[in-house]
C-alpha cells in the first residue's frame, strides 16, 4: 500500500516540480515502503548539526561522510556531534529504534519539519539511508561549490531494505589498466546506488595488475602493457589496500579475481616455467580470448597458484576470492576439472569462499561456492551442475547485465557479442526467474560487469555504466513487485542533473525522460 501511495504521489507531482521538493521515494533504487506526510517539508537550517549515535565510531564515520557531501554545496558548517538523548532538530543518525524489517543493511528515514532521522541496526544501514536522503535533496546539492537553497526534503517515512545481500559491479582493470583515482571515483559513483561489492578483474591475457611478492615479474612485466599496446600498470599492495579501505568506508566489499586456468597469458609471458613447453609467450595486446592456459600437469603451477592466492587472501578482508574459470578453451575438460579441484581448497585453506564464473560447475563443489552466471540463455548445463552440487548463484547475464555491451548499434564504445542493451533491456528482467531451472533461493544477487577491451578512461567507464548501473542496482535492491519501467524511467531521469553536477559522462538514452 505504501508503494502505491508513492506511485500516486509521482502521478500528481505538479509541472512546476522544481519549486517543490522531490517526491518522497523518488529515488533509485526504489524503496520498499514510502509513506509521504502531506504538506510536511523539512528545510535544512544553516545552523543544523549532524548528530550521530553516541559511542559508535562507525556511525560518526557515516555522519562525516554526510557532512562532506553537504558542506560544499550548502556552505553550511554542519558539525558532526554525538547525539545526547533523542535529538529534536537537525539531522540524526541513530543505531536504535528502526523498524526490525530493516535488517542488517536497511534503514528507516523519518522527515518532519523539525528533524531528519535515519535509524538503522548497522552503520551500513545508516550509510544507505544517507544515500536516499541525498537523492531527496535538490540536485544542486551534488555541486562542489556553494549553491542557493533552500535545501528541502519532503516529509514522511521510508522503511527500506535490500532484496539481495550481494549487489555488485565489476571492473576489468586488466584489458585496460585504471589507476587508484579512477577506481575510487567509480566506488563513489556506485555507492550512491547502494551497490555493496566491487569485483576487480585483476588478471587476464593482457595484463596482471597486482603485486605478488613471490612472483614479482607478474606485475612488473606482466602488467607492463594493455590492449592496444599502451603502458598498462599495476597496484602495489599499499595501493590495493588503500582501495580496499576506501571501499570499506563506503560499505563496499572488494572481491579480487585472478582468472585461471585460461586468460593467463600475462602470467605465462612473465615466467617461462609456468608453460608446459618452458617457453614464455610474448605479451599480448589484442582482444582475442581462449588461447592461453596454465600448465595443469606441472607441480610449479600449483606452487604458483597457492602463493598467489595466499598473498591475495592476505590483502582481502572480504569473504570471497574469485578464481575465474571462464573460456578455458585451451584447457581440456579433464584438465580443467583436475586443476579446479586442486586449487579450490587453496581458497578455503586461506579462510575464503570460492567464487568463479559458472563454468566452474564442471568441477567439484567447494563449501559456500558462488557461481557467477554470465550466459545469455535461460538454461545452462554448467550452471545447473553448479547448483545441483550446492552452489549459490550470482546473476550477471551478458545480454542484460553486461555494461560493456553497446546501447545501440550507434554507441561509439563497447562490444555487441551478447546483444545491444538499451536501458529498458538492462532493467526489465527478474534475477529470480531468468533461468527457470535455478531456484530463487539459490540466488544471492546481481552483478554488473564492465569489461574494458574498448574503454581507456574514466569518461568511457561512466558512459557505459550510466544509466545502466543504477538500473541494475535497483534489481539488486528493490522488491520485484515495486519495480516498473514506467515509474523507474522517471526516477532515473531525475538522476540526470545529479550526474551533471557530479561531472559524470552519461548516455542520454532516448528511452528516459531526462529532467
Ligand atoms: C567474455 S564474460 C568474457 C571476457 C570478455 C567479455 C567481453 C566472461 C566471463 N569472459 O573475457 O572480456 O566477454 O564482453
Amino acid at each position: 500500500a505504501a508503494v502505491t501511495a508513492f506511485a500516486a504521489t509521482l502521478l500528481i507531482a505538479p509541472a512546476s516540480a522544481q519549486a517543490a521538493p522531490s517526491a518522497l521515494g523518488s529515488v533509485v533504487p526504489v524503496p520498499v515502503s514510502v509513506q509521504p506526510a502531506a504538506g510536511v517539508v523539512h528545510t535544512i537550517a544553516s545552523g543544523a548539526a549532524i548528530q550521530t549515535q553516541a559511542g559508535s565510531t562507525a556511525a560518526t564515520d557515516v555522519g562525516n561522510h554526510l557532512a562532506a557531501l553537504l558542506r560544499p554545496s550548502t556552505g553550511y558548517a554542519l558539525p558532526v556531534t554525538a547525539a545526547s538523548g533523542t535529538p529534536t532538530s537537525g539531522i540524526a543518525l541513530l543505531l536504535s529504534g528502526a523498524d526490525p524489517s530493516v535488517g542488517s543493511e536497511g534503514y528507516q528515514l523519518d522527515v518532519t519539519a523539525a528533524l531528519i532521522t535515519i535509524r538503522a541496526q548497522t552503520a551500513a544501514g545508516l550509510f544507505h539511508g544517507v544515500q536516499t536522503l541525498r537523492q531527496l535533496l535538490p540536485a544542486a546539492v551534488e555541486a562542489r561549490t556553494v549553491q542557493s537553497g533552500p535545501w528541502e526534503v519532503a516529509g514522511g517515512r521510508i522503511v527500506d531494505h535490500p532484496r539481495y545481500g550481494y549487489r555488485g559491479a565489476m571492473l576489468d582493470v586488466s584489458r585496460h589498466f585504471f589507476g587508484v583515482d579512477v577506481v575510487k571515483r567509480y566506488l563513489d559513483e556506485i555507492a550512491q546506488y547502494k551497490v555493496n561489492v566491487l569485483h576487480l578483474h585483476l588478471s587476464d591475457d593482457q595484463g596482471w595488475r597486482i603485486v605478488i611478492d613471490a612472483w614479482p615479474r607478474l606485475a612488473t612485466y606482466g602488467g607492463s602493457t594493455q590492449v592496444g599496446g599502451g603502458a598498462g600498470g599495476y597496484y602495489t599492495k599499499a595501493q590495493y589496500s588503500d582501495l580496499v579501505a576506501y571501499a570499506a568506508a563506503r560499505h563496499i566489499t572488494i572481491v579480487p579475481e585472478i582468472d585461471m586456468p585460461g586468460h593467463t597469458n600475462a602470467a605465462l609471458a612473465s615466467y617461462a616455467e609456468l608453460n608446459c613447453n618452458n617457453t614464455a609467450p610474448a605479451l599480448y595486446t589484442g582482444t582475442a580470448v581462449g588461447f592461453s592456459s596454465l600448465c595443469v600437469g606441472k607441480e610449479v603451477t600449483y606452487t604458483f597458484v597457492q602463493q598467489v592466492l595466499a598473498e591475495l587472501a592476505a590483502l582481502t578482508p572480504g569473504p570471497y576470492l574469485h578464481i575465474g574459470g571462464d573460456e578455458a578453451s585451451s584447457t581440456s575438460d579433464a584438465d580443467y576439472r583436475t586443476f579446479m579441484n586442486r586449487i579450490q581448497p587453496y581458497v578455503t585453506a586461506n579462510g575464503k569462499t570460492v567464487m568463479g564464473w559458472h563454468q566452474l560447475g564442471q568441477a567439484d563443489h567447494s563449501p559456500g561456492r558462488i557461481a557467477q552466471y554470465w550466459g545469455t540463455s535461460t538454461s545452462d548445463a554448467d550452471l545447473s551442475a553448479a547448483v545441483s552440487k550446492g552452489a549459490k548463484v550470482l546473476m550477471s547475464p551478458a545480454n542484460k547485465a553486461y555494461l560493456d555491451m553497446k546501447y545501440t548499434s550507434q554507441t561509439p564504445l563497447g562490444l555487441s557479442w551478447a546483444g545491444l542493451i538499451e536501458v529498458q533491456t538492462a532493467y526489465n528482467w527478474d534475477p529470480a526467474t531468468l533461468v527457470p531451472g535455478v531456484p530463487a533461493s539459490a540466488i544471492i544477487g546481481v552483478e554488473a560487469p564492465l569489461w574494458s577491451e574498448t574503454l581507456t578512461k574514466l569518461a568511457d567507464i561512466e558512459f557505459m555504466a550510466f544509466p545502466r548501473l543504477p538500473a541494475l542496482a535497483e534489481l539488486g535492491w528493490s522488491p520485484q513487485s515495486a519495480r516498473t519501467w514506467d515509474t523507474f524511467k522517471v526516477r532515473l531521469g531525475a538522476q540526470g542533473p545529479r550526474w551533471t553536477a557530479q561531472g559524470i559522462n552519461f548516455y542520454r538514452s532516448p528511452q528516459v525522460p531526462w529532467a
